[in-house]
């Protein structure tokens, strides 16, 4: 059986081939398509910089399938990133493509490099509004998705 993940986009900088972030966010989800097993993808996005990044964002959340191991799965999107021409830098500098794992169907993971689910997803409207569209029912521990959207939708918005 593969993995179901629930991989976070987000882009607040243009990229010279794809466009403006709305359209680089387009092109990553076709990429995801072309790579793993596209399960479903989010509306498109656009909301203001969590946080000191500046730029707004153009977010989405994609359902793929794959066979790999959480890290594995990282590293892939980390090689697509650069591939979109992110460089390291600045952490919350803008960046032209990121992509974090926002859950998978194994439930919890964590090493030195990487906790899933993500540590700030319960936080994250830009993250939590997209996945609702597509995964209302999906539990991180003893509530929905859409019960954590509705949840934070009620409180002011924090980084
Ligand atoms: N890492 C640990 N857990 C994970 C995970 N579940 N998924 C480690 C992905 N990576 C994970 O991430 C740094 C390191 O975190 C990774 O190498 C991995 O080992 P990164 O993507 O390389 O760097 P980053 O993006 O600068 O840091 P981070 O923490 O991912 O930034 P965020 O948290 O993604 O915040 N506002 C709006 N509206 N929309 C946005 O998309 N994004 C950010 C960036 C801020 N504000 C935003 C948005
Ligand atoms: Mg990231």
């Amino acid at each position: 059986m593969p993995h179901l993940y629930a991989i976070a986009i987000g882009s607040n900088r243009p990229h010279g081939r794809h466009g403006r972030p709305q359209q680089v966010v387009e092109a990553a989800i076709a990429r995801l398509d072309e790579e793993f097993g596209l399960f479903d993808a989010a509306p498109i996005v656009l909301n203001p910089a969590h946080g000191p990044a500046g730029r707004d964002f153009a977010n989405s959340v994609a359902l793929v399938e794959s066979d790999l191991q959480p890290p594995e799965l990282l590293n892939r999107l980390k090689a697509i990133e650069r591939d979109f021409g992110r460089r390291p830098g600045r952490r919350w500098g803008p960046r032209v493509l990121d992509l974090d794992i926002a859950l998978w169907s194994g439930g919890a993971f964590r090493s030195r490099r990487l906790t899933v689910p993500h540590p700030q997803l319960a936080k994250r409207s830009f993250v939590l509004d997209p996945l609702a569209a597509i995964a209302p029912n999906w539990k991180i521990g003893p509530l929905a998705v859409r019960h954590l959207a509705a949840r934070l939708a009620r409180k002011p918005p924090r980084g």
